[in-house]
């Protein structure tokens, strides 16, 4: 028997509250079942055909004193990367301008930080104000903030704050051990307590099992608001890194996380983020019909590649996709 609509789902304007065991149900349908459903809350909420560009940028890279395993940027591991310090403000905006002549409409700006330095907060706060005043939407991820470092930048305009949950909380402590699963979601709660809209998604392919990816996603969708941003990162192994010779993720598993992710966030942008340059298009084809409908754009993300604009801009228009446009107000 086919798996018959859930209509409530379909037009449900709330995120759909659900339980672990409900979640995992929908995700071990029959393929065909699961996308069509993925498909069908993604129509009654978005342009199916419109994707969401913003460009990435490390403002501060590099010699972080956290110890995440996957990252080319912890001071614990030999990645070989080099620090540097935080950018000027001018060169930040005068990258921003370069991706907005390349068509992105979202800049977010990354530091390997643990949590922002105070002495930190007025260059932080220069940058959102320089990058909206281009006219584009902003994006800090800066790790761990107070609710007075929130509440600056909600004051500065920051439209958006993103800050990873990565896995589930069981298998958390096996990835990160110099913070908790715990201090993650008080973070998210102070930036949203500041009015700034909130990114959380995580990373698949760090030895984690189908149901730690299931369990990551109901917590996202069990906030007291969804995030309205939820990247989805396929593991770009990091020579050096704790992580860098995890197996690779299976393609259809990773497809049936993105399906996953808008049935349960059907009014939430899932962004396919890192990972990209090792998927077929056939694979990002896939995601994009399961309801991705955010990208990251331009050849670097924070340090690692990412497919460039040439290859995006084919792959578009043989999708016949296109860049969503920005929302009025911003
Ligand atoms: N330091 C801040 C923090 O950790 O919140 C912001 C920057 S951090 C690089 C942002 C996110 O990038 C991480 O939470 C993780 O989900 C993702 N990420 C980092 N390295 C990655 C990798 N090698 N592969 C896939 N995703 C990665
Ligand atoms: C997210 O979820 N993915 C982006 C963004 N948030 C900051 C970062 C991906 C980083 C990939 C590894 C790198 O470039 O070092
Ligand atoms: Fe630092 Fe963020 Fe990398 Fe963790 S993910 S090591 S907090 S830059």
């Amino acid at each position: 028997m086919p798996e018959k609509l859930n209509r409530t789902v379909a037009i449900d304007q709330q995120s759909m509250r659900c339980t672990l065991s409900e979640a995992k149900k929908i995700y071990n349908l029959p393929f065909n079942d699961l996308l069509y459903r993925a498909q069908t809350v993604h129509r009654a909420n978005f342009n199916p055909n419109a994707v969401q560009m913003s460009r990435l940028l490390s403002i501060k890279t590099g010699g972080c004193a956290e110890d995440c395993g996957y990252c080319s940027q912890s001071a614990h591991y030999p990645t070989g990367l080099k620090a540097s310090k935080l950018m000027d403000v001018e060169r930040v905006i005068a990258e921003a301008r370069k991706a907005k002549e390349g068509g992105a409409t979202r800049y977010c700006m990354g530091a390997a930080w643990r949590s922002p330095k105070d002495r930190d907060m007025g260059a932080i706060v220069a940058m959102v104000r320089g990058v909206k005043a281009l006219g584009m939407e902003t994006c800090m991820t800066l790790g761990m903030l107070s609710p007075g470092q929130s509440a600056a930048l909600a004051d500065a305009g920051l439209d958006y704050y993103n800050h990873n949950i990565d896995t589930s909380e069981r298998f958390y402590r096996e990835i990160i051990t110099t913070r908790t699963f715990a201090e993650r979601l008080d973070t998210l709660s102070n930036v949203r307590g500041a009015g700034i809209k909130v990114c959380a998604g995580g990373i698949l392919g760090m030895g984690e099992t189908a149901d730690d990816r299931v369990s990551m996603l109901v917590t996202l969708a069990n906030l007291p608001s969804p995030p309205e941003s939820v990247p989805i990162n396929m593991l770009i192994p990091i020579p050096g890194s704790k992580l860098a010779d995890a197996a690779p993720v299976d393609p259809i598993e990773f497809v049936r996380i993105i399906a996953l992710a808008r049935i349960l966030m059907p009014q939430s942008h899932v962004r396919l983020s890192a990972g990209r340059t090792e998927m077929t298009d056939e694979m990002q084809a896939l995601c994009f019909f399961a309801g991705a409908n955010s990208i990251f754009v331009g050849d670097t993300l924070l340090t690692a590649d990412n497919p460039g604009e040439d290859h995006d801009a084919g792959l578009f228009r043989r999708l016949g996709l296109t860049p969503m446009a920005l929302e009025p107000n911003t």
